[in-house]
């Protein structure tokens, strides 16, 4: 079956359809063939079209950067930093209480002058209790018997010296303190001619006969005999530590 549409009537639809637009009765106006009704709603959607085509690939590295991780955990202690410079300098004090000072000074003071005192009478009771006269060394001994590099260690202790007679009258004294053998402050261990412990040559000797000499793999120290007189003898032997203050 064939349309027969007539020109004019073609012509009107076409004029319509690209003219601004329009309502539909305006439209009927202009062209008699257009029918207009009651408004229709929407139909439903079309189908999904095709798939798009196949997108470029990004260079690597190019792509968007990921968000920040959380913080990683707390690393190892580090090692301890430099001292700092010093800080700056605090305000002078306030005056102390002389007074309060001045006070103590002189209980301080008087406090010296008594123990200065009783250290006094404390040296007389021993020299008196020793039998010594003033202007004589003090020889002191603990009766203990010991080798001779044992017996400097508890003499300096006291402040003292290792007994070392410089006449006769001293050697005698130390005789009677020892009251048995004991070493002098004397060696020949460094040159091989005797000494004093406190240095300098022998001023005074006591040699027994035929002392020193020197027996069988050498003898280097000296001890004084219950006698008074000298003998030398090794070092490693013990006899009695006798200590000696200056007079
Ligand atoms: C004898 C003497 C001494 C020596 C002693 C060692 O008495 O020869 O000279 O010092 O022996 O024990
Ligand atoms: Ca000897």
């Amino acid at each position: 079956m064939f349309w027969f549409v007539s020109l004019p009537t073609l012509l009107c639809v076409v004029t319509v359809s690209f003219s601004e637009p329009t309502t539909c009765e305006d439209a009927q106006k202009v062209c008699s063939v257009i029918a207009c009704g009651i408004p229709v709603t929407n139909g439903t959607p079309g189908r999904d079209g095709r798939d798009g085509a196949k997108g470029k690939k990004l260079p690597t590295g190019q792509g968007l950067r990921g968000l920040q991780g959380p913080p990683g955990k707390l690393g190892p202690l580090g090692s301890r930093g430099a001292p700092g410079s010093p800080g700056v300098k605090g305000q002078k004090g306030d005056r102390g209480d002389s007074s309060v000072m001045e006070t103590k000074l002189a209980n301080l003071e008087r406090e010296l002058r008594s123990l200065e005192a009783e250290l006094d009478r404390i040296k007389k009771l021993h020299t008196f209790s020793l039998g010594k006269r003033s202007g004589k060394k003090l020889h002191v001994t603990n009766g203990e018997k010991m080798p001779f590099s044992k017996v400097k260690a508890p003499c300096a202790e006291l402040q003292a010296t290792m007994a070392t007679p410089k006449n006769a009258e001293e050697n005698k004294a130390i005789m009677e303190v020892a009251n048995d053998h004991a070493f002098l402050g004397i060696t020949d261990d460094m040159t091989g001619q005797f000494v004093y412990v406190t240095g300098g040559r022998l001023t005074y000797s006591n040699w027994k006969k035929d002392e020193p000499n020197d027996f069988g793999s050498g003898e280097d120290c000296v001890c004084l005999q219950k006698n008074g007189l000298w003998n030398d003898i090794s070092c490693s032997a013990s006899f009695v530590a006798v200590c000696e203050f200056p007079a």
